[in-house]
């Protein structure tokens, strides 16, 4: 099967040892047989088998609202609701202790993880932001979200907005024009690796059915000791952090005691699971003793189901998956793993991370086998959108990264992208210079211009040779791109040829591989200041993004709430002059 080959390639080279496990793979399941599914090929976009009036339900998950359904184009349609809903946030410094150790912690609402966001398909999403911290900003970015014609929403400190200083309240509004999970998390420097992390369920139609839908199941690799204090021993040295732990759900055993996160089964019932990594540095690999994954869909687009015994998510990725309730009434454990030899940075409890599947009634443990985790940093292959897209086979632009550690004496590490570590002023955040008519961006913003309408754009990230080989979960807002190619450890050739254009993986977050590359493309269909960046927080703190300013013409005309620049940017100014006269951590982007 070549998606195997290719997989184990990346894997051999990225790693010396040899793996016990199969890579997890599946074939394309054939549709369910409940609901009319039909497969659709490249020239057909029209919607099929869904009767107006159709309701979603057990039986029927392809169906929606409004004449919407599986098969309406989300990237150009969705249901205007008309409904809003609302949550306040207030953002607190307290003590908890999520898997038994006590730590200072950076919590929405005093919960950790914050409150769920729940909303349907094409109704807005408003949220009122306070910051109830002494001594940082905060902004939030509601990850995956296009937000087309809001950028000024996308939460980023120094690029959409200045940060919301302490004692500052400020709102957040955009539409869900798409669905599925996903989660929001602060964007300023490695604030949200202290807790300021939720989830979000936009309910919408689905490739497979289900009877229950069960929510979020968040993952994350934990530290503890404050992640500004990691972060700063991480600028000053080679060699990734130790995490702690993995948090699931929120909860975990340590030492110090922490519990096991409880995931309950109805037993024969289907039930949605949305597995999401809202960590840090490690890639989270998934399996649940005695079950399978129907896998549906990857971050917010929906792909024809397939199976999988395992899965991989790197930082910022989810997958939404079916599982069956079908085995023997006990209780399974959920395995999880991190990547591992050194590709993610180890993670002192790698070993003992679980959680547990509990079947209603259940008195025993299953004896089922134990579930081997592949680990390894890498993403699932074989995946196919279930919206048909043929991209045009066009030569990409090259980014490269590199990789230095120096200012003598400081031992200074900063990652590059063509020579530059990316460093934003929060005091002017680039939607403000384009408001204001500036188009000086100092070169350490990495700024890069996009600027024909609708055209689609193409960049290959290149790891440099001499960047230590390490993948790099690569995030770009505002859009999802299309993965043409990726390969570890291999220069690109310029050979066009090699790129997938036949409906190629379409995502928010993917992949760089070790000493190697990605392809992506999007079609520059939203004007705004976007940011692309590694989604390791320790990574873009030292300088690993840059941002599109894509048909910047036009941005002035969309923006609706230019006023956040006034308000906002008088009281951060206020507040750094007071607090940071000198600045903050050397060699911290901000982002
Ligand atoms: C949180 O509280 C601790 C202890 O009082 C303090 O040192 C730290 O600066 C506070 N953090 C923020 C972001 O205000
Ligand atoms: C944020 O607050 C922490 C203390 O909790 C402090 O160490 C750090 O320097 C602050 N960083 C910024 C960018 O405000
Ligand atoms: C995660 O934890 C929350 C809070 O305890 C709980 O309501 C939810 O059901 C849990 N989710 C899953 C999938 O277990
Ligand atoms: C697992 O337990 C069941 C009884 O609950 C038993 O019938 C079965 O043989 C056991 N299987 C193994 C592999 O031990
Ligand atoms: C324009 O923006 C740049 C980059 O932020 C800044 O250095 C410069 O001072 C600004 N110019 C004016 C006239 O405000
Ligand atoms: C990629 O190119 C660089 C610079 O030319 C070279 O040093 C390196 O060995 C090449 N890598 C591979 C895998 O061919
Ligand atoms: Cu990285």
């Amino acid at each position: 099967m070549a998606f195997f080959a290719k997989a184990c390639v990346v894997l051999t080279i990225l790693h010396s040892f040899v793996f016990a496990a199969a890579v997890p793979s599946g074939p394309i399941l054939p549709r369910t047989p409940d609901v009319p599914w039909k497969s659709r090929g490249l020239s057909s976009r029209k919607p099929q088998g869904y009767p107006t009036g159709c309701t979603n339900g057990p039986k029927s998950r392809g169906c929606w609202v409004d004449g919407t359904s599986i098969d309406t184009d989300f990237h150009r349609q969705w249901p205007n609701t008309g409904k809003t809903v609302t949550y306040d946030f207030e953002i607190t410094n307290t003590t908890m202790a999520p898997d038994g150790v006590e730590r200072l912690m950076l919590v929405i609402n005093g919960q950790y993880p914050g409150p769920t966001i729940e909303a349907d398909w094409g109704d807005y999403i408003k949220v009122n932001v306070k910051n109830s911290l002494e001594l940082n900003g905060t902004g939030i970015h509601w990850h995956g979200f296009r937000q087309v014609g809001t950028n000024e929403m996308d939460g980023v400190g120094g690029i959409t907005e200045c940060p919301i200083a302490p004692g500052e309240t400020r709102t957040y509004e955009f539409q869900a024009i798409q669905y599925g999970s996903s989660w929001y998390h602060s964007h300023y420097s490695v604030q949200y690796g202290d807790g300021i992390v939720g989830g979000i369920v936009i309910h919408g139609p689905a490739t497979a059915n289900y009877d229950i839908d069960l929510g979020l199941l968040p993952f994350t690799d934990w530290f503890h000791t404050p992640i500004f204090t990691v972060n700063a021993a991480a600028l000053h040295a080679t060699g990734p952090p130790i995490a702690d732990n993995v948090l699931v759900n929120g909860t975990m055993t340590s030492g110090s005691g922490g519990s096991y996160a409880v995931t309950n089964l109805q037993p024969g019932k289907k039930h949605l699971l949305r597995l999401v990594n809202t960590g840090i540095n490690n890639w989270i690999h998934v399996g649940l003793q005695g079950h399978e994954f129907t896998v549906i869909a990857a971050d917010f687009v929906p792909i024809e189901p397939f199976t999988a015994s395992t899965l991989s998510l790197s930082v910022g990725q989810r997958y939404d998956v079916i599982i069956d309730a079908s085995q023997p009434v006990n209780d399974y454990w959920l395995y999880v793993g991190v990547g591992g030899n050194r590709c993610d940075g180890p993670n002192t409890n790698a070993a003992n991370i679980r959680s547990i599947f509990h079947y209603e009634g259940a008195k025993h443990q299953s004896n089922a086998s134990a579930v081997t985790l592949p680990g390894g940093c890498y993403d699932e292959e074989g995946i196919v959108p279930y919206h048909k897209n043929t991209v045009p086979r066009k030569v990409p632009k090259e980014l490269n990264t590199g990789f230095t550690t120096t200012a003598a004496g400081t031992n200074l590490v900063q990652w590059l992208i063509n020579g530059e570590p990316i460093l934003v002023d929060f005091t002017r955040p680039t939607l403000k210079n384009v408001i204001d008519g500036n188009d000086t961006f100092n070169t350490k913003e990495n700024l890069f211009t996009v600027g024909d309408k609708n055209e689609w754009q193409y960049w290959v990230i290149q790891q440099d040779s001499t960047t230590p080989p390490l993948p790099h979960p690569i995030h770009l807002h505002g859009h999802d791109f299309f993965v043409l190619d990726h390969a570890a450890n291999a220069n690109w050739t310029g050979d066009i040829s090699r790129l997938k254009m036949d409906n190629p993986v379409r995502r928010d977050t993917a992949t760089l591989p070790a000493r190697g590359y990605l392809v992506l493309a999007f079609e520059s269909d939203n004007p705004g200041a976007w940011l692309m960046h590694c989604h390791i927080p320790f990574h873009v703190s030292a300088g690993f993004g840059l941002q599109f300013l894509e048909r910047v013409d036009e941005i002035p005309g969309i923006l609706k709430h230019t006023e956040i620049f006034e308000d906002q940017c008088a009281s951060w100014k206020d507040f750094q002059t007071e607090f940071y006269p000198n600045g903050f951590e050397l060699g911290d982007s901000g982002l």
